[in-house]
């Protein structure tokens, strides 16, 4: 049977018979175009063009409460349903330590940053002050770098020492699966992980959650109402050690937070994770929500918080984890390279790619530098970071709220970004 021919068929055919010549010309062109394209598209722009669509399907409405933070009150934050805190170290090097708190179950995401002196006492009051229980129920040891780690150790102090893993009752430790490093510092973390399981703390790493084997879970309810959970994300160097160190082998966690009316927050950890880290991660988590909040890959290393990743979950909120603007993990400026400063945590790079997105962006620390760059002490940037979701004596309504032990001054209006960074966002 002869096929029918669709209308736009039969008129191009028409036209084809009419004018010939202008027909085959619009064909030749049309096709030349569309080469053009595919050649830019494959060549040169595709992952601008990947990110744009990208950001269509997840035009980055925020889910929970908007992207109006209201400032919080140091008094409510012990009560509230969750607090997520972004310790400031109190040292001059930088490094992580986030602290996860819903009711008495405690989270401990790392804990630097040196080896001679993690935990400071400043760490550790800290987060005395929030577990009043005696025992972190998790603990997540993202990577094995000592700026990660070595809080976990600690000092010797008599028969004991003053890590996190000798001084609290440990429940579940969550680490890393890969490590190629055989320093000092992961050979005594690995005995003090040692020591917990001999405790009867249950040790698993990221992989075995993930494949949920040996009784390790995926996802962890911090609450007995089953509301705030705590999902470990598979991203590929999990199961094979990354080739560029141990920051693509980073433990990667939502905390996903069930809201009346059927709305969530969503707030993403990836410890130290790279771009090719971040981009396993998109690639395998397809699901990946929108963010309230988002701690900074990397504390704002040039490595990470790429826009694959951002435009997935365009973050409404950034804390970032660092002391910024010390030569730690930079070259410092010479004649040749006076540019060097813009490579100082939080970089340049990173908070280009973060402005898109928001400029809600906060900071630990600040580095106080001599003449010839060299750190000569710390102070306080926005503080001890806090964002917590509760409400005040008279309100009935919770939300979000941000509280900072120095100042909510966000990263763009501080005199540090004015002199040494330049805003190019909205
Ligand atoms: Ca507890
Ligand atoms: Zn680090």
């Amino acid at each position: 049977m002869a096929r029918r021919r669709s209308r736009t068929e039969r008129a191009a055919r028409a036209a084809a018979k009419k004018h010939p010549k202008a027909f085959l010309t619009a064909a030749v062109l049309l096709a030349v175009f569309v080469a053009v394209c595919a050649c830019l598209y494959f060549f040169v722009f595709k992952d601008e063009v990947d990110n744009f669509l990208a950001g269509l399907k997840n035009p980055g409405e925020p889910d929970g409460t908007g992207t109006e933070i209201a400032d919080g009150d140091l008094a409510e934050i012990s009560s509230a349903d969750l607090s997520i805190h972004f310790l400031e170290l109190g040292v001059v090097n930088t490094g992580d330590c986030t602290l996860i708190k819903v009711g008495n179950t405690e989270v401990l995401i790392d804990a630097g940053a040196k080896k001679t002196s993690a935990p400071t006492q400043i760490m550790r009051d800290y987060v005395a002050k929030y577990c009043t229980d005696g025992v972190l129920e998790y603990v997540i040891a993202t990577h094995a770098h000592e700026d990660h780690i070595a809080g976990f150790v600690g000092q010797e102090k008599g028969d004991t020492r003053t890590g996190f893993l000798y001084q609290y009752k440990i429940g579940t430790i969550i680490q890393f699966s890969q490590h190629k490093t055989t320093s000092g510092i992961y050979n005594d973390y690995v005995d003090a992980v040692e020591y917990c399981r001999e405790k009867g703390t249950k040790v698993y790493d990221a992989l075995e959650c993930t494949e949920e084997k040996n009784g390790a879970k995926s996802t962890y309810y911090l609450d007995e109402a089953q509301t705030i959970s705590m999902n470990i994300l598979y991203q590929e160097y999990y199961s094979k050690a990354a080739s560029s160190g141990e920051n693509n082998n980073s433990v990667c966690m939502l905390l996903t937070q069930e809201l009346d009316g059927g709305k969530e927050n969503n707030y993403l950890f990836t410890g130290d994770l790279e771009k090719s880290g971040e981009e396993s991660l998109v690639e395998n988590n397809p699901a990946l929500p929108h963010c309230v909040l988002f701690k900074g890959g990397h504390h704002g290393s040039s490595t990470s918080s790429n826009d694959i990743l951002l435009s997935k979950i365009a973050p409404e909120n950034i804390a970032i984890c660092c002391c910024a603007g010390t030569y730690e993990y930079a070259d410092k400026p010479t004649d040749e390279e006076p540019e060097n400063y813009l490579n100082t945590f939080p970089t340049q790079e990173a908070l280009d790619r973060m402005a898109k997105y928001t400029e809600n962006i906060y900071v630990t620390s600040l580095g106080i530098l001599g003449e010839d760059y060299s750190s000569e002490g710390v102070t306080s940037m926005n503080g001890d970071i806090v964002f917590y979701y509760g409400a005040g004596e008279g309100e009935t309504q919770k939300s979000l709220k941000l509280w900072c032990s120095n100042n909510t001054t966000i990263l763009k209006e501080t005199a540090w970004f004015r002199e040494n960074r330049t805003w190019n966002g909205g």
